[in-house]
């Protein structure tokens, strides 16, 4: 409500919304101004978690239930201003997945799109539709939504993946589906590799192979660390730096060239020692991982301290300005995918 009302008008009005919220009419112009506000006001927080502790807990957790009992072995990242809703921002779910040598994550498929982005651990997998995807630190693993997968770890050590799901989002769509594979495991389907021998080069096969077991729309599902990190130290080397991202490289979809799944948009981005980025606000409230290095995150009023595979966030609409002490790489992942395709997606810089 603009202006106060003198108390007999607020007593009638109360006793009118009293009378009709059984008939579920409630009035707008109380709320009007919270429905659309004059630009975003995220309910959720800027917020950091140090990947030690986080870590520490999953392997307790790894004591007590095991991958095939849980389903799948994760602890959620909740966001502080989101607390009893299994999410890091309004549209976006992110989880520690713990999977111990010798274990199977059972096969499923559902509508969510899910990102695994590894953050210890090499030689586990993910199944995508019965292709496995050998995993290695701070490779990016997508399985869109629809197709089959299941995890497996054959090596010796733990293996700890971010998971990156747009759960929210669908959940505000109410458009889930999902269900189990009669078994654990989907039979092998093509070779470890082979999707990204046929399309992770700027290529596709001519005909047939690949062609007929991956969509057309989304062929590509392995982003290893050893390619794009040898692409941010090249473009480090040759490109001018933009001021408000540093070196920025973002994943696409080899088949549009567009963001990586229809719902999430994926990047990673290098900031040089000493230097500082302009603050920039966007949209898309993003979820980044530290890959390398050290220094500091500025998020609106609050300082983030930074080092490697600690995970924050930064809210719709927040400023961000980082600072490295040391060469900083990171991974981020955001609904920019969505809002792009909704034309909500803005950004500010200054
Ligand atoms: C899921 O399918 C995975 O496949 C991980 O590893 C986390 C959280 C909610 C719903 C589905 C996985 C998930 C998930």
């Amino acid at each position: 409500m603009v202006t106060p009302l003198p108390n007999d008008q607020q007593a009638q009005l109360q006793a009118l919304y009293d009378a009709m919220a059984p008939e579920g009419l409630t009035p707008l112009w109380e709320v009007l101004s919270a429905l659309v506000p004059p630009q975003p006001n995220s309910p959720a927080r800027p917020h950091a978690w140090s990947y030690a502790s986080a870590r520490d807990y999953l392997m307790r957790a790894g004591d007590l239930i095991s991958a095939a009992q849980a389903e799948r072995r994760v602890l959620i990242l909740e966001n502080p201003g989101l607390a009893g809703q299994s999410s890091i921002t309004p549209s976006l779910y992110a989880g520690l997945q713990l999977i111990l040598p010798g274990e199977v994550a059972p096969c499923h498929r559902h509508t969510q799109c899910a990102l695994r982005f590894v953050m210890e651990g090499e030689g586990a997998y993910t199944s995508v539709d019965g292709e496995k995807a050998v995993m290695q630190p701070f490779d990016l693993v997508l399985t869109p939504g629809g197709q089959w997968h299941d995890h497996g770890n054959p090596s010796a050590q733990p293996m700890i993946w971010l998971d990156g799901l747009d759960i929210p989002t669908v959940q505000h769509f109410d458009a889930g589906f999902a269900e189990r594979l009669e078994t654990e495991v989907h039979p092998e389907t093509a070779a470890p590799g082979s999707t990204l021998a046929q399309y992770g080069r700027n290529l596709r096969p001519f005909r047939g192979s690949a062609a007929d077991r991956r969509p057309a729309h989304q062929p590509m599902f392995h982003y290893r660390y050893q390619d794009w990190r040898a692409s941010l130290d090249q473009m480090a080397a040759g490109a001018a730096i933009d001021p408000h991202l540093g070196h920025a490289l973002e994943f696409v979809n080899p088949a549009d060239g567009g963001p990586v799944m229809p719902t999430i948009a994926a990047h990673v981005r290098l900031i040089p020692a000493g230097f500082a980025t302009r603050p920039r606000c966007s949209t898309d409230g993003t979820v980044f991982v530290v890959v390398e290095g050290s220094g500091e995150a500025v998020i609106g009023e609050q300082r983030v301290p930074l080092s490697p595979r600690d995970i924050f966030v930064v809210p719709s609409w927040h400023m961000l300005t980082l600072r490295a002490e040391t060469p900083l790489v990171l991974f981020g992942y955001s609904d920019k995918a969505a809002q792009q395709k909704l034309n909500l997606f803005r950004e500010e810089c200054a």
